[in-house]
């Protein structure tokens, strides 16, 4: 968690990764890369990039940068993190324009748990708490397609809402208000699980299930005008579209964590 780490700028012998020299082919195996090698743990990794790339100094650096915070702490296999939509669920249907609780079903993940994304971006490295758990937070990001089954990749530089989950997880359950509904149209959701310092979660291995989730939903207009949906949802004491998880939390927007304080 939060610690202020010694300020030695000499390298701690310890902590030297000899395995580091190795480049992994030896012998070399077809198709496969040679890695880079260091003896000294990349130390001085950006230094080779300077002037042309500078330094991730803590802030969102739009044109690139070099990171020189280690990776930090990773989890045993049976601790990663892992998540589902609960609503909307894959392919359901959700009223255009109609306010709505996102709520989704996390496990092994320590929530609620984020830094100062304008200061402190990817600016300490993954920490682990004493169950073993990533300590972090998550986010949802809801894009717009053009149909469900559209096959173009699309413009990461382009959401249309985007938000933090700055509340820790009740029971289980993390829950983000689309304050404004969506519109009519297509759409993927998905979360983003991230460590305090917004860098997406790392894990032991390389095979793994997913540690993000995505919907894809339809929003359609109902018999009643969005107006009408809307008076009838804001009545009720928990503005459930799916009526079953309370919204006990209330969110507070995290200041462009991403880009968008949504
Ligand atoms: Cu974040």
């Amino acid at each position: 968690m939060r610690l202020a780490y010694p300020r030695s700028t000499a390298l701690d012998p310890s902590v030297i990764c000899t395995n580091f020299t190795d480049d992994g082919q030896n012998p070399p195996v077809a198709g496969q890369s040679a890695s880079s090698t260091s003896t000294n743990n990349y130390i001085n990794f950006c230094a080779l990039t300077l002037p042309k790339t500078p330094l991730t100094n803590g802030g969102q650096i739009t044109t690139g940068s070099c990171n020189p915070t280690p990776i930090g702490l990773i989890p045993s296999v049976d601790k990663m993190p892992s998540v589902k939509f609960n609503f909307p669920k894959n392919g359901g249907t959700i009223n255009a324009n109609v306010p709505f609780d996102t709520t989704l079903n996390i496990q092994n993940f320590h929530t609620g748990v984020f830094t100062n994304a304008q200061k402190t971006y990817f600016a300490a490295p993954q920490t682990l708490d004493a169950q073993g758990l990533i300590i972090g937070h998550s986010h949802v990001v809801i894009e717009t397609l053009q149909a469900l089954d559209q096959i173009k990749p699309l413009d990461n530089q382009k959401f249309l809402f985007f938000k933090g989950i700055d509340a820790p997880a009740a029971n289980g359950v993390m829950t983000v208000n689309v304050a404004k509904g969506v519109p009519a149209g297509a759409y993927r959701m998905c979360t983003i699980n991230s460590s305090s310092n917004h860098q997406p979660v790392i894990v032991p291995v390389a095979q793994h299930g997913s540690l993000d989730d995505c919907v894809y939903v339809r929003p359609s207009h109902s018999v009643l005008s969005g107006y009408l949906l809307t008076a009838v949802f804001s009545s009720r004491p928990s503005s459930q579209a799916n009526g079953t998880v309370p919204r006990i939390f209330q969110l507070r927007a995290e200041l462009n964590c991403g880009g968008n304080g949504n």
